[in-house]
């Protein structure tokens, strides 16, 4: 999408000012070793880029996954302009209706048009965001392979399953994972960062290859903001409107639970 492979290592992203201002932060936090790492603004055919390392490159032919995390997708902001201003997607409606053709409302089906956080929350529900704070949002095998069918992928059973496929059913690719997934809640239980910032939209980024290297990396700002102090998060509390929580470390904790349960007794 708007990505651009740039030189020695490094990727070049469509810039946004939100998401500059986070990595500005998450350099100067301990979450630091958790993203990647950030080289600032750069201009590129009459566009801004953030630059940053391509994570990609300390791996041989890796397999990928994306997981989105939280409980939540869309900003609370989002959701007082929708009430202000609502703005009928028509883009949205066609995705919603090719996934599912009794999912509009028979309003939403007289205007061919959903509101983004309608659509938002419908995906929310029919994937594991709602149910686990967490969803499988594309997968590419080391073979190649790829799978981004998970839009209906909610249940437990079939999260695991998806989980499993994706480290080949390797038990010391998982007991990797499950020891940097711990590393990097015990980051985000005791940093600044994660402390004041609505974190939305974010996904973890899971490499491993055949030379038994793997990591998991925060990746994905763009909808992360600053609160207003002093307020603050424990990422954990059950969303309600105003209050601001997002569900990441629920999620995080579902997933870490999810991938123990694979292991052999
Ligand atoms: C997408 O829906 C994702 O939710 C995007 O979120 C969102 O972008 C898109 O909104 C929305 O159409 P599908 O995944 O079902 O296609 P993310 O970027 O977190 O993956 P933003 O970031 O803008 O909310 P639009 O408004 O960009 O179309
Ligand atoms: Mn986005």
């Amino acid at each position: 999408e708007s990505f651009q492979v740039g030189e020695n290592g490094r990727l070049l992203k469509r810039h946004c000012v939100g998401e500059e201002k986070c990595f500005q932060r998450l350099m100067e936090d301990r979450l630091r070793g958790f993203v990647p790492s950030f080289h600032g603004v750069v201009q590129h055919e009459g566009q801004d880029y953030t630059m940053m390392d391509n994570l990609l490159t300390r791996f041989n032919t890796p397999a990928i996954m994306d997981c989105k995390m939280g409980t939540r997708t869309y900003q609370e902001e989002e959701l007082r302009l929708a009430r202000e201003r609502p703005k009928p997607r028509q883009d949205m409606y066609e995705k919603m209706v090719a996934v599912d053709p009794e999912a509009p409302t028979v309003q939403e089906a007289a205007q061919r048009g959903v509101l983004k956080t309608r659509y938002m929350q419908w995906r929310e529900s029919l994937s594991s965001t709602t149910t686990l704070g967490f969803r499988i949002e594309g997968v590419r095998k080391a073979n190649g392979e790829c799978h981004t069918n998970f839009k209906r992928t909610k249940s437990r059973e079939q999260v695991t399953e998806a989980l499993r496929d994706f480290v080949d059913y390797n038990p010391q690719t998982v007991r990797g994972y499950l020891c940097s997934l711990k590393q990097l809640r015990h980051a985000l239980e005791s940093s600044d960062f994660f402390k004041t910032h609505e974190v939305v939209g974010s996904s973890l980024l899971f490499l491993h290859d055949e030379a038994g290297r793997s990591g998991v990396w925060m990746i994905d700002f763009g909808k992360t903001s600053a609160l207003p102090p002093p307020l603050t998060l424990d990422h954990r509390t059950p969303w309600e409107e105003g209050n601001r929580e997002d569900g990441y470390l629920w999620g995080l904790d579902n997933l870490i639970d999810i991938l123990t349960d694979t292991l052999p007794p």
